[in-house]
């Protein structure tokens, strides 16, 4: 298999994650370019979609438990008023609420 370049959906983060099965290994040397997600707002764990774990990933955060580097800051500021606060985590769980 002559494989030089991949293009994958998902940031590098997340293609590092995935186990090269053996036979495989060729994408471990392939010319790999990264699609980012589409970014929502309120996606604050960066998985591409509103879920519940993205409120508990700003319920951390706000607690303290989680730092900036731990969840996606720009897209944390749902309330859009250029501060992460509880605001924010209200506009999470009116989007899980629809
Ligand atoms: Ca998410
Ligand atoms: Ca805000």
């Amino acid at each position: 298999m002559n494989l030089t370049k991949v293009h994958y959906m998902g940031n590098e983060k997340a293609w590092n994650e995935i186990d090269v099965a053996e036979g495989n290994d060729v994408l471990l040397t392939a010319d790999i370019t990264f699609e980012e997600l589409l970014k929502i707002i309120g996606d604050v764990d960066g998985d591409g979609e509103i879920t519940a774990s993205d409120a508990l990933a700003m319920r951390k955060y706000l607690s303290g438990r989680t730092t900036a580097e731990g969840i996606n800051i720009d897209l944390a500021d749902a309330f859009e008023d250029g501060r992460i606060n509880a605001k924010d985590l209200l506009v999470i769980k009116k989007i899980l609420a629809q």
